[in-house]
């Protein structure tokens, strides 16, 4: 076996930077609901030889020569990605979720086509038509939102929006959404609209692998979804189909939108996709829902009020103007004591984005570590303190004693 250790660490700059970051992760208590802490063996799939390879094309068409062992990683990916969400076909190569939305649209819709998306203001994500990003460049956006009561998708309203426009697309999937996607729902009015269903399950493919989140796959034309936030995996995309769409969707991927497929990320996905549909997996999908349920209750009952009165899946929407403060430094009190999250707009928002009136917190990173409902029953007290009671130095001492506490008893990489 050739010497492919990289464990040399000569480029002191760069590896400060990166031992700084692993002691903050380790530090902090990450609340980011986009975020996670992957396996090692994840992350040792990253930093392999396989970074070197091109291998444009896919499994057994490639033009470039060399490529029968990252055809084999590539063919485990795609393999895992299938037997895992029970689908048919699937593509491994998108670099990103954005990339695989882009995949998927090409795909599926023509520039110019209509496309029916939940509002990013709502809780929908960039790539579903916002005017900087390539999607509301190319593709004729337009939005369906939460009721202002329930705070939740009405999917009559959604109904209502789909027959009068008639979208080539019905688009699916949000970024800031904390209840339950009605995926059959879903997939009737793309039938009476006559529209292709595309659902983007990124925040939640851990949860659908897991058992936790119904499955979109028996209903859409193609599914998206990320790697690296509740599934756990290396940073990434993948387009999931169970028909021909896949030709189309390969096509649009490479050469469409991107050029060589970065195979040691896609070995991290193998790796990734085999860990996920261990039994473990479930478990730790099921405390995740169970650990974000559990802090809705703790932030409510110290008086702040949750977006939608709660959460079904990994993340809960916090509406701190219910403490007096602006999402922003809701953020920056809780950084101060080394919890990290994201502020975040909430339905029907006054402020800005970069003001916000949210914070949007996760639970995927601290289930990972081994928190239970315990310990985040205790970290909503310590939330509930920093965003509610006068910010003494004292009681930021005590918080971030306590948040260390935590940290300490649940190391990631010990
Ligand atoms: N920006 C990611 C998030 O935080 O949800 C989605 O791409």
């Amino acid at each position: 076996m050739p010497e492919v250790s990289n464990e040399i660490r000569s480029d002191r700059e760069v590896w400060t930077a990166v031992e700084a970051e692993a002691a903050r992760q380790e530090r902090q208590l990450e609340l980011i609901a986009s975020e996670n802490h992957t396996s090692r063996e994840v992350m040792a799939a990253m930093g392999t030889v396989l970074t070197n390879k091109y291998a444009e094309g896919y499994p057994g068409r490639r033009y470039y020569g060399g490529c029968e062992h990252v055809d084999t990683v590539e063919d485990l990916a795609r393999d895992r990605a299938k037997a895992l969400f029970n689908c048919s076909r699937a593509n491994v190569q998108p670099h990103s979720g954005t990339q695989a939305n882009m995949g998927a649209l090409m795909a599926i819709a023509e520039p110019g086509d209509s496309v029916l998306a939940m509002s990013l203001d709502h809780g929908g994500h960039l790539s579903h038509g916002h005017p900087k990003n390539f999607s509301g460049a190319f593709y004729d956006f337009h939005h369906y939102g939460v009721e202002q009561d329930s705070e939740r998708i009405d999917m009559d309203r959604v109904r209502e929006q789909a027959l009068a426009l008639r979208p080539r697309v019905l688009l699916a999937g949000a970024s800031a959404y904390p209840r339950t996607l009605d995926f059959p729902a879903f997939a009737e009015i793309a039938r009476e609209a006559d529209a292709h269903l595309m659902v983007d399950m990124a925040h939640i493919a851990g949860l659908v692998a897991g058992g936790v989140h119904p499955s979109p796959l028996p209903h859409a034309l193609v599914t998206t979804l990320t790697t690296h936030k509740t599934l756990r995996g290396p940073r990434g995309g993948m387009i999931l189909a169970d028909s021909d769409i896949i030709k189309k969707v390969n096509s649009a991927v490479f050469p469409g939108g991107q050029g060589g497929p970065l195979m040691h990320v896609i070995a991290a996905k193998a790796v990734a996709l085999k860990e996920a549909a261990q039994p473990e997996f479930a478990s730790y999908a099921r405390s995740t829902v169970e650990n974000a349920q559990a802090l809705a209750e703790a932030l409510a009952a110290g008086g702040l009020r949750i977006i939608s009165g709660g959460t079904d899946n990994h993340l809960l929407l916090v509406d701190v103007d219910s403490a007096g403060l602006s999402g922003r430094e809701a953020e920056d009190r809780l950084h101060a004591v080394d919890i990290t999250c994201n502020k975040n707009l909430i339905p029907f928002d006054q402020r800005p984005p970069m003001e916000a009136s949210g914070v949007r917190l996760g639970t995927a990173a601290i289930t990972a570590r081994g928190l239970g409902v315990a310990e985040v029953t205790q970290l909503g007290a310590l939330i509930v303190e920093m965003l509610r009671e006068e910010q003494t130095e004292a009681r930021c001492e005590r918080v971030r004693g306590a948040v260390a506490e935590l940290a300490n008893a649940f190391p990631i990489y010990a």
